[in-house]
C-alpha cells in the first residue's frame, strides 16, 4: 500500500435546525397556546487515533468531510432530531494544524482517545421555548446556528523511540531487520527505502523499544536532492538518533567522515531541535574490514569527526556487535521515558514511611499541642499569666537560706 504522511483536507459540522413557530389550533380547544419545538444540534467532527492505521492515504483521496444538519423543529411540541457526529480515524502520532495558520489543532498520541475538531452548531429555539406567563403567544422563534469549519493539514509523526539516521546504502534498513521483527526491502542501490519502517525491539522478554528506519538522506536533502528531507520530521518524536555510517565505503573516493559533516549540516538545517537531540554514532559494515585494521579505522574516522559522544562498532549484516550496543539504547531510553507512579489502591494502606521521618514530622506537633494544653491549664487555674521574667526565684535546695536583715531599731537615750 502507499504510504502517505500528509494531507490536506476540509471539515465540516453541521448547522444546527431551526426553531420552529407554530400554534396549537383544535376544535373545542380556544387558545390552544404555542407548540413550535427547538431544533436539533448538528452532528460534530470528531478525529480519533486508530492503532490499526500507518498511513493517512485514506484523505488523500476523501478531501471533504461533512457532517449532517441538525433537523428543524416542528409543530405538535415536536423538537428536531440531533444529527450524528462524525469520528475520523487516523495513524497514532498524527498532527492535525491548521491550513491558514500553521497552528496546533491537536496532537493524536494516545489511541482510542477522541478529539473534538469541529462542534456542531446548537438547534434554534422554538416559540414554546419564549413561553412566559405574561407572554402567552409569542411569536418568536430563532435560527439554528452555524457548525464549524476548517480546512486543516494532517501530519504524520511516527511515534519511535529511536530513529535511524544515515546516507543511502549505509545499512539502516538491514540494522533494523538485524534486531526487530521489521522487515524492509534491503539492496545494494541507493533510496531502496521509500517510507518509513517501524520494529519493536526485544531487549529482554518485558523491555523493548521501538526503532523507525527512514529513507536515506542526502547532501543538498534541503534543496531537493535525493528524496528531499521531509521524512526527517518522524525523527521528531524520537529520543535517540542512531546516525549509521558505511565505515568500509565500495570506492576510495567516498570518505564516510565528509558524509557524516554533510548530514549533521541537514540536520541543522531542517530543525535545529533535532540536529540537537541525543545522536550515537554507529560504524558499519566493519565485517568487510580486516580484523586487523577495524580498531584504526574506527579510531579515525572517530578522531577525525571530533567526536564526544558513544560509538558502536558493528556489522549489521554479519549481526556483530549488536547486543551491547542495544542495551545501552534500552537504558538510554528507559532513562529518559518519565515513570508514573503506580496507582494506590485506596482499599489498601498507603505504604508506611521510614519511621524516623514520622518521628521528625510529628513530634513537634504534638509538642506544641502539649504546651498549648499545658498553658490554658494553667490560665484556667491563675487569672494573671506569670512572665517568667518575673517569676519569684526558687532557692536553692543545698544554699542555705540568707539570714534575716537586722531589725534597726532606735533606742532612746536614756
Ligand atoms: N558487508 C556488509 N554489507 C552490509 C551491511 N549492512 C548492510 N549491508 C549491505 O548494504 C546494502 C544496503 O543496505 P540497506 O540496509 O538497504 O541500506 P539502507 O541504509 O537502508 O539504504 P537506503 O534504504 O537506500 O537508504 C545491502 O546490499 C546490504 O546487504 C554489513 O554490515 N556488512
Ligand atoms: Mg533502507
Amino acid at each position: 500500500m502507499k504510504f502517505v504522511d500528509e494531507a490536506v483536507i476540509d471539515i465540516a459540522a453541521g448547522n444546527g435546525g431551526a426553531g420552529c413557530m407554530s400554534f396549537r389550533r383544535e376544535k373545542c380547544i380556544p387558545f390552544g397556546g404555542p407548540n413550535g419545538g427547538n431544533g436539533g444540534k448538528g452532528g460534530s467532527v470528531w478525529f480519533i487515533a486508530d492503532r490499526n492505521l500507518n498511513t493517512l492515504i485514506d484523505y488523500r483521496y476523501n478531501r471533504r468531510h461533512e457532517a449532517r444538519n441538525g433537523e428543524a423543529g416542528r409543530g405538535s411540541d415536536q423538537f428536531g432530531a440531533a444529527a450524528d457526529d462524525i469520528l475520523l480515524r487516523v495513524p497514532v502520532g498524527t498532527m492535525i494544524k491548521d491550513f491558514e495558520t500553521d497552528q496546533i489543532l491537536a496532537e493524536l498520541i494516545e489511541p482510542d482517545v477522541p478529539v473534538l475538531l469541529c462542534k456542531g452548531g446548537d438547534g434554534g429555539f422554538g416559540n414554546l421555548h419564549f413561553k412566559t406567563s405574561t407572554n402567552r403567544a409569542p411569536r418568536q422563534k430563532t435560527p439554528g446556528w452555524p457548525g464549524e469549519q476548517k480546512k486543516v493539514r494532517l501530519e504524520l509523526r511516527v511515534l519511535a523511540d529511536v530513529g535511524l539516521l544515515g546516507m543511502p546504502n549505509a545499512g539502516k534498513s538491514t540494522l533494523i531487520t538485524a534486531i526487530s521483527n521489521a522487515r524492509p526491502k534491503i539492496a545494494d542501490y541507493p533510496f531502496t527505502t521509500l517510507h518509513p519502517n517501524l520494529g519493536v525491539v526485544r531487549v529482554a522478554p518485558e523491555k523493548s523499544f521501538v526503532v523507525a528506519d527512514i529513507p536515506g538522506l542526502i547532501e543538498g536533502a534541503a534543496e531537493g536532492a535525493g528524496l528531499g528531507h521531509q521524512f526527517l520530521r518522524h525523527l521528531q518524536r524520537t529520543r535517540l538518533l542512531l546516525h549509521v555510517i558505511d565505515a568500509a565505503p565500495v570506492s576510495d573516493s567516498i570518505d564516510p567522515v565528509k558524509e557524516a559533516r554533510a548530514l549533521a549540516k541537514e540536520l541543522e538545517k531542517y530543525d535545529a531541535e533535532l540536529a540537537a537531540k541525543p545522536r550515537w554514532l554507529v560504524l558499519n559494515k566493519l565485517d568487510m574490514v580486516p580484523a586487523d585494521e577495524r580498531a584504526a579505522r574506527c579510531k579515525d574516522i572517530v578522531k577525525r569527526l571530533k567526536w564526544k559522544g558513544p560509538v558502536f562498532e558493528i556489522s549489521a549484516l554479519a549481526r556483530e556487535g549488536l547486543q551491547p550496543m542495544l542495551h545501552a539504547i534500552y537504558e538510554h531510553v528507559r532513562a529518559q521515558v518519565e515513570q508514573p507512579a503506580p496507582p494506590v489502591d485506596p482499599r489498601f494502606e498507603a505504604p508506611a514511611a521510614p519511621a524516623p521521618a514520622v518521628e521528625e514530622t510529628v513530634r513537634p506537633a504534638r509538642a506544641a499541642k502539649k504546651v498549648a494544653k499545658v498553658a490554658k491549664s494553667t490560665k484556667a487555674d491563675n487569672d494573671e499569666p506569670v512572665d517568667p521574667r518575673f517569676a519569684p526565684i526558687e532557692p536553692e535546695a543545698d544554699e542555705a537560706p540568707a539570714p534575716p536583715a537586722p531589725v534597726r531599731r532606735r533606742t532612746r537615750a536614756a
